[in-house]
């Protein structure tokens, strides 16, 4: 079986900071599968395949090409059913749903904007005006703006958190004993942030800080690996 390829967003010295790449790249290895990665700048996301991929993460399994990380993850699922379980089940997919939009609507947004300019500041130098202007347009201020006072809003941040860090009180993942992609979707928003900032997300006595510790060991570390900041 050849490898899948995925194409993966890369910043300035080779950071591989994606959100959504670090939930289909734990996805591959959960699912045991051969994959290499092909390292993508924002202003070359138009150049894969025929440019009509406004993002990534994009795979291609052979002659099958899968654009977003959702869509990645129901395609693995299906077509790779004897692996290991991504989501636990049709019931299991279905609560990830919730997982997926409680945190993308809410909680990843708001993590973004207390890391905007330091993302900026990590890019490849052709990917920084276009970022720049991307983001104050989408935002509506400068980058260095957009990021202020974050050391008051990462305290509502943190709250917000309540109800995984009630869950992890008792269990290792969200998927219980072992991850599932509801973790993937998660973990991605951690990894994204300790690529490019080192603005601490959540303190380290926080049970959400150990979870995010398991989940950077996963799959021989691969998370921890390349350059990025601790915390
Ligand atoms: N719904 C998509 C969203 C993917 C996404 O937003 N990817 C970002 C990188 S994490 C991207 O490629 N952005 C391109 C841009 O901002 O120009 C998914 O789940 O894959």
């Amino acid at each position: 079986m050849s490898a899948i390829i995925l194409y993966d967003l890369v910043g300035a010295d080779d950071r591989r900071f994606s959100t959504h790449c670090w939930r289909v790249r734990p996805a591959l290895a959960h699912k045991n599968l051969l994959f290499e990665t092909i390292p993508v700048s924002f202003t070359g996301i138009r150049d894969i395949r025929d440019g009509s991929y406004p993002t990534v993460p994009v795979i291609r399994d052979g002659e099958t090409w899968i654009h977003d990380s959702w869509a990645i993850a129901e395609y693995l699922e299906e077509t790779y059913p004897d692996s290991p379980s991504l989501f636990g089940g049709a019931v299991g997919k279905a609560l990830t749903g919730f997982v997926r939009h409680w945190w993308q609507g809410g909680v990843h947004l708001l993590a973004m904007s207390m890391i905007l300019k330091d993302i900026h500041d990590h890019l490849t130098p052709e990917d920084k005006t276009y970022f720049s202007e991307n983001r104050e347009t989408r935002f509506g201020k400068p980058l260095a703006e957009i990021q202020a006072d974050r050391e008051q809003r990462v305290i509502s941040f943190r709250e917000r958190l309540q109800p995984l860090r009630k869950l992890l009180d008792n269990q290792l993942f969200l998927g219980g004993a072992t991850p599932l992609y509801a973790d993937y979707l998660i973990m991605g928003t951690f990894v994204w942030a300790r690529k490019m900032s080192p603005f601490a997300l959540v303190k380290s006595d926080d049970p959400i800080h150990a979870w995010m510790n398991r989940c950077l060991d996963l799959y021989d570390g691969m998370a921890r690996k390349g350059p990025g900041y601790e915390w």
